[in-house]
């Protein structure tokens, strides 16, 4: 089995170390944090060092590589490390937890997490970088943009598209036909009715403008 490299140590860590398991293509190597931590494993997974490793685990011949710091409304870390991981020469794989049902025509970027019992349904794309987390609801035909993250039991139905780097938040439903652009945030539990443009922050039903300050993510 491929050996691979997971960086960040945290809650996301552990959902897609479940899932890495489950999918059985690659072997973790170990976890790399952005600086010394106290714990020295995540789920029996060692920690083996600090980003400045990353080059030295290539050279000894490691070449594949997941991005294991989530987000929640802010994509820049994992955009950053994206950066950093292409540039060294990792292969990013997609991790797909066994229990998704993804349709075969589905187009899927790199580094791409697909959690618990996602649905993704026909003809819809999924941009490098994402996190469909679990139990979220793709339905046909959607776009969903690089780095962006839908988070658990959010639902989106046919034609929906949604921009770049935006957050789609715990259970929230988007109706279909709908176009959210990039950067934007949809607060957890909101109704989306309406399109949203680049940078806005809506929650509630239905969903709203808001100051990106009141946001429930
Ligand atoms: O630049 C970095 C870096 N920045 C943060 N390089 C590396 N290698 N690691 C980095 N980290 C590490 O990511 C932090 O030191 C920490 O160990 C980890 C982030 O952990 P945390 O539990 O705070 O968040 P998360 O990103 O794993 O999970 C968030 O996003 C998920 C999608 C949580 O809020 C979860 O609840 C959510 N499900």
């Amino acid at each position: 089995m491929e050996k691979i490299i997971l960086i960040g140590a945290g809650g996301h860590a552990k959902s897609v170390i479940d899932s890495l398991k489950a999918q059985g293509k690659y072997e973790p190597a170990g976890i790399i944090d952005k600086t010394e931590v106290d714990d020295t494993h995540v789920l029996s997974i060692p920690i083996i060092g600090t980003d400045e490793d990353l080059p030295r685990f290539y050279e000894k011949g490691i070449r594949h590589a997941f991005v294991t710091v989530g987000s929640i409304g802010d994509t820049r870390i994992r955009q950053r490390l994206y950066e950093k991981l292409k540039a060294i020469g990792f292969i990013l794989p997609d991790i797909i937890d066994p229990s998704a049902v993804i349709s075969p025509t589905v187009k899927l970027g790199e580094g791409v997490f697909i959690g618990k019992s996602v649905t993704v349904n026909a003809s819809s794309s999924i941009g490098d970088m994402a996190i469909i987390n679990t139990a979220a609801v793709i339905e046909h035909e959607c776009t969903i943009g690089n780095f962006c993250h839908i988070a658990p039991a959010a639902a989106l139905c046919g034609n929906v598209s949604i921009g770049e780097n935006t957050h789609i938040g715990t259970n929230a439903t988007i109706i279909q036909g709908i176009k959210v652009g990039s950067n934007a945030l949809v607060g957890a539990g909101s109704v989306v009715l309406k399109d949203i443009p680049d940078k806005v922050h809506v929650a509630g039903v239905p969903a709203r403008e808001i100051n990106s300050k009141e946001t429930i993510k």
